[in-house]
């Protein structure tokens, strides 16, 4: 398939740009360069066949896109979390599959490991995340529990040594078929949920691929199976117990997508308006007509609307002062958005907006599995409506 020149032009209706710092703006030219040069030309390919393509690992880590917020001390960016956000609304903008990848990498193996790590296990696994050398993934989800991770079966039993034996199955896993270590969530003797991170070549441990998706079709899916896998008790994460250390993990991973998503959304608009401007029909450009401009008008509203609420986001992160509750909502609305977004441009295009040609129909795909994973829509109103009435609609 011929590639595409990608010529983006991001739109900023309300100058968001000057809420931004000289910093934020070199880490986004340097994310959209690399896009540009490297993801855009060979994506349409990879997810036509359906593959990952592993040279992003390597490209992703020298770029400092896996974990931009951990410490310089372990090999992270030391950086603050709008720089984090531009990242992934940089990534996600070439596609979301690159930007999962990140995201898992990032906030739910390597934030982890940083956060209720020893320091034995942030200095044998963080320098190597960072840098690209190896790849991990995060298993919460199970065949039987997806919404409600409570229920989870994976356990681990004490071996009376210094090891324990874990067994049970985890699917929907991105990155597993490619990843070195998986940082997986499971129940100990006393059925407390509790991070344990397992290693590729422990025996009984597999990674079989996830095949036939129609969404995320660049990104590597699999399922993580431990059949009675033997892991030393060091490989425990020993400062977390219960169900707020993966939440915890999933906070920093839901912010990445508000920006992530509305990346998405962006390119979307970009393309549609473009080809609003030199589509000719009944003599016109198809920009001309009301309909048409009816549509570009409430996707740029929209964007500008998303980019001030993940700016404010992002500079409550970095006060500390962000509830979860908060990022569900911004993950929220930057997946309607950018859903809604992507389905009416593609619309504009036409028949075009069907084929490779143009990289719409694939950021539509790919947003039905944003908008489902990291805690499905549903989930998330739920936990919008449990905040501002303090009833829990869940159970
Ligand atoms: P609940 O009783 O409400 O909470 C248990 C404990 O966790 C705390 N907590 C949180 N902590 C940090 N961040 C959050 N977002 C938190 N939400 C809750 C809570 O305070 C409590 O703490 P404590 O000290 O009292 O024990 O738990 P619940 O069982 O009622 O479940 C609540 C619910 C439904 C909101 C939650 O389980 C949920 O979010 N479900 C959705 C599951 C989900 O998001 N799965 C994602 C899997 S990973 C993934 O999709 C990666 S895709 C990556 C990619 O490719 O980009
Ligand atoms: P279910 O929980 O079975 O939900 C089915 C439907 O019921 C949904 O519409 C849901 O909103 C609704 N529902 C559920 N409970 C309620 C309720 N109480 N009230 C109202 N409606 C409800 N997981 C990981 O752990 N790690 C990963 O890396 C990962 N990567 C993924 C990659 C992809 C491509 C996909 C598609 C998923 C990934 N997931 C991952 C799993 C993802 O997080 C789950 O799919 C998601 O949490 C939903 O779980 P489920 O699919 O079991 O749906």
């Amino acid at each position: 398939m011929a590639a595409k020149t990608d010529n983006f032009q991001s739109p900023d209706y309300f100058n968001v740009d000057d809420l931004l710092t000289e910093e934020h703006k070199l880490i986004r030219e340097s994310v959209r360069n690399y896009v540009k040069k490297e993801i855009s030309p060979i994506i349409e390919d990879y997810a036509q066949r359906a593959a990952f393509p592993q040279q992003i690992i390597k490209q992703l880590g020298d770029l400092g896109c896996f974990g931009p917020t951990v410490s310089e001390q372990y090999g992270g960016g030391g950086l603050d979390y709008i720089s984090y956000g531009i990242m992934m609304q940089e990534l996600e903008r070439g596609d979301s599959g690159v930007r999962s990848t990140a995201s898992v990498q990032g906030s739910l193996v390597m934030f982890p490991i940083y956060q209720y790590g020893s320091e034995a296990q942030r200095n044998k696994y963080l320098p190597k995340l960072a840098s690209g050398e190896w790849l991990g993934c995060f298993g919460l989800t199970e065949p039987n529990h997806g919404s409600d991770p409570a229920g989870m079966l994976t356990n681990f039993k004490d071996n009376g040594d210094e090891t324990v034996t874990l067994n049970g199955a985890k699917m929907w896993i991105s990155n597993a078929p490619f990843s070195q270590i998986a940082v997986v969530w499971a129940k100990d003797d006393a059925g407390d949920v509790k991070g344990i991170i397992v290693e590729r070549g422990m025996k009984g441990f597999t990674t079989p691929t996830t095949h036939s998706k129609w969404s995320l079709r660049a990104s590597a899916t699999g399922e993580l199976v431990f059949d009675n896998v033997i892991v030393p008790k060091e490989n425990i994460l020993p400062n977390v117990k219960g169900l707020k250390g993966p939440l915890g993990c999933l906070t920093k991973a839901r912010y990445g997508i508000a920006w992530g998503a509305i990346g998405a959304a962006m390119d979307c608009y970009h393309i549609a308006l473009e080809y609003s401007k030199e589509r000719v029909q009944f003599g016109k450009p198809i920009g001309g007509f009301q309909l048409q401009q009816k549509k570009l008008a409430e996707m740029v509203t929209e964007i500008t609307k998303a980019q001030l609420l993940n700016w404010r986001l992002g500079t409550l992160m970095n006060e500390g002062k962000v509830t979860p509750a908060q990022v569900s909502m911004a993950k929220r609305n930057a997946c309607e958005v950018a859903t809604n977004i992507c389905r009416d441009a593609r619309q504009m295009l036409g028949g075009m907006g069907i084929t490779g040609e143009y990289p719409v129909m694939r950021h539509m795909m790919n947003l039905e599995s944003v908008i489902t994973y990291e805690g499905t829509h549903d989930i998330h109103l739920l936990i919008t409506g449990m905040d501002i009435t303090g009833l829990n609609a869940f159970k």
